[in-house]
């Protein structure tokens, strides 16, 4: 593990102050305050959508996922329910390991990086990623489609880690927390669980580094957990409990939180209520245009060139299809290289689409045959949105 000084001085500067908006940008919202401010002021970020200062929620501006399939980390968005420390001291932090094991342990860095590394590409998505682009509108943090990344994330398994501990017979799930802290009286840590054969699956991680390096703070500086497939709402950051439960997990934040209708894409007609709930969990497939912008005005032409990235959501993209004429015909798009099937993957074609107001899309299917829905889904809390984006653009 490294110690990392300048990591150090860049933290004493931006969380504390106020980020100074400077520039803002359009999100293309239907109704309301599309623009949001745009800011530089975090540390190890660059320019990033504000969302909110303080714990900080930045977006990433969508033109960055032009650049290709890696999310550069400091792009990459970022989400914080509570405040959290700046000042961590790698060789100090430690990870506690508890519950319903056979040798309660108390982990450094150095300790849990000598275990074997593994590393992979993975999409991090937050749950309500795109929320503010649903109709009708709902309440929660006004994400675009920038509260997703993909990053190699390398680091150990977390089966390895409970091993060390050795997990008694019985055990149900197990509850991960960091160090971030509410401030409100009696307002419950943020932490999440994985049944317990999940978090021993092989493939969930404690990361250390991402695309090669030590995590940003903001990521989640030492050691953040990586549940490929998932939301990212169980991806904790700062992670320093890891707590073996022999009974499910009945805190706020598994069964009152994060919660989306029990039906296919969590979709429910907007209106209905008393439909039962379950916490999210895997991602569905998406496909995001990204060389062309909404409201873009093309030249005449016999086919447009399409580009894009794709995932599958807990399985690999299948295939991505593309739509000139507002879904009623597709063509097949060409996969870019398969960098792991929890990442992103590029997706390239063209598409014929008719002079005046053009609506282009593009359908992922994933590996497991599911496919994204034309009909946008839609829930309360504005998670797991799934259906095909359009692009509407203007053949001149
Ligand atoms: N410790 C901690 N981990 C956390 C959170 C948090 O508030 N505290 N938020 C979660 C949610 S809801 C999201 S969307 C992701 C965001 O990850 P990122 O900030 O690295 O993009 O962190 C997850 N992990
Ligand atoms: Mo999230």
């Amino acid at each position: 593990m490294t110690t990392r000084r300048q990591f150090l001085a860049l933290t004493a500067t931006g969380l504390a102050a106020p980020a100074l908006a400077q520039k803002s940008v359009d999100l293309g919202l239907a109704g309301g305050a599309p623009t949001r401010a745009l800011t530089r002021d975090f540390p190890q970020k660059g320019e990033m959508i504000l969302q909110r200062s303080n714990p900080p929620l930045l977006e990433t501006p969508f033109d960055v996922f032009k650049t290709g399939t890696i999310t550069p980390n400091d792009r990459f968005f970022v989400r914080w329910h509570y405040p959290f420390p700046t000042d961590i001291d790698p060789r100090r932090h430690r990870v506690a390991v508890t519950g319903h094991v056979a040798r309660p342990l108390s982990l450094s860095l150095a300790a849990i990086a000598r275990l074997p590394r593994i590393r992979y590409a993975a999409v991090n998505q937050c749950a309500g990623n795109g929320r503010a682009l649903f109709s009708p509108r709902v309440a929660g943090a006004g994400w675009a489609n920038g509260a997703m990344g993909n990053a190699v994330w390398e680091g150990v398994r977390l089966k390895d880690v409970l091993d060390l501990a050795g997990v008694k017979p019985g055990a149900v799930c197990v509850r991960v927390s960091g160090l971030d802290a509410p401030t409100a009286e009696g307002a419950p840590d943020f932490a999440k669980s994985l049944a317990i054969d999940h978090a021993r699956d092989g493939e969930v991680m404690l990361a250390f580094a991402m695309n090669g390096v030590a995590l940003p703070l903001l990521n989640g500086f030492p050691l953040r957990l990586v549940v490929p497939g998932w939301y990212s709402t169980y991806w904790v950051k700062m992670l320093d409990s890891i707590e073996v439960l022999d009974r499910p997990d009945d805190g706020y934040w598994m069964t009152r939180a994060y919660l989306a209708p029990a039906t296919p894409f969590a979709d429910v007609a907007p209106g209905t209520a008393g439909f039962a709930r379950v916490p999210v969990a895997a991602m569905s497939p998406r496909a995001f245009i990204t060389n062309i912008a909404a409201g873009a005005r093309l030249p005449r032409r016999s086919l447009h060139p399409v580009q894009g990235l794709a995932m599958g959501g807990d399985s690999g993209v299948r295939g991505v299809e593309l739509s000139g004429d507002g879904g009623r015909s597709w063509a097949p798009a060409q996969l870019g290289p398969d960098e792991g099937r929890y990442g992103f993957r590029r997706f390239m074609g063209a598409v014929a689409a008719a002079p005046g107001s053009a609506r282009l899309m593009a359908r992922a299917t994933n590996m497991a045959g599911v496919s994204q829905p034309m009909r946008q889904n839609w829930n309360p809390s504005g998670y797991n949105r799934a259906g095909v984006e359009a692009v509407a653009v203007e053949i001149i």
